[in-house]
């Protein structure tokens, strides 16, 4: 099973985003259930492997915090594959993500580590951009810069299923995790 651990959004923050996605001049807007801020992509795990993750992130006890989205950016190096919402990094956050991944490869699971950046993924962009685009969806980054909607507290996070199809990913959360004091 392809999985990954995530915070999910609440309807404010997803209402907040899917009014910006309104104007995106390119690019396929992220579903608004898909939305939701990665803490670690753990790609395709066997049962087994599903299971000492379970029990990993059931044993993290860390306090709840807020989430605050602050402007827009490309992500993905010279050639951008995806829009986002940038994410402030705060301790709390900062903190969990680094927990989950220690805690994951401390039970045994094999996977990628990746620099955290915390975001979250407002469109996808093709392999091309074409150059008219390129420039529009430069100006609607531009705009957007002061995008700055209430925080919210994110008061647990989830383990994923990712499930590739043709039309598109569907997202299932299996499980909960609280945070808190
Ligand atoms: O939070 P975002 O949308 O950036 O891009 C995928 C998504 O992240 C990322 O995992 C999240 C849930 O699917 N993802 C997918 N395949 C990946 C891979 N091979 C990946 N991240 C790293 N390596």
């Amino acid at each position: 099973m392809r999985v990954f651990t995530a915070i999910g959004l609440p309807d404010a923050a997803a209402d907040d985003l899917e009014q910006l996605q309104y104007d995106l001049p390119a690019g396929r807007a992220v579903p608004r259930e898909n939305l939701h801020l990665t803490l670690s992509f753990l790609g395709d795990q066997d049962d087994t492997a599903l299971e000492a993750a379970h029990d990993a992130l059931s044993n993290i006890r860390l306090p709840a915090f807020d989430v605050q989205m602050a402007g827009l950016d490309f992500l993905g190096g010279n050639k951008p594959s995806l829009i986002c919402a940038n994410v402030l990094p705060n301790p709390g956050l900062t903190d969990l993500a680094a927990k989950v991944r220690s805690t994951l490869h401390g039970a045994g699971l094999m996977f990628e580590r990746k620099k955290f950046r915390p975001h979250v993924t407002l469109a996808r962009l093709p392999k091309r951009v074409d150059p008219g685009d390129q420039v529009r969806l430069q100006h609607y980054i531009t705009r957007h810069a002061g995008f700055a909607p209430l925080p919210f507290t994110a008061g647990h996070f989830g383990l994923y299923r990712s499930e590739l199809h043709h039309s598109g990913a569907v997202y299932t959360e299996l499980v909960q995790y609280p945070l808190g004091a």
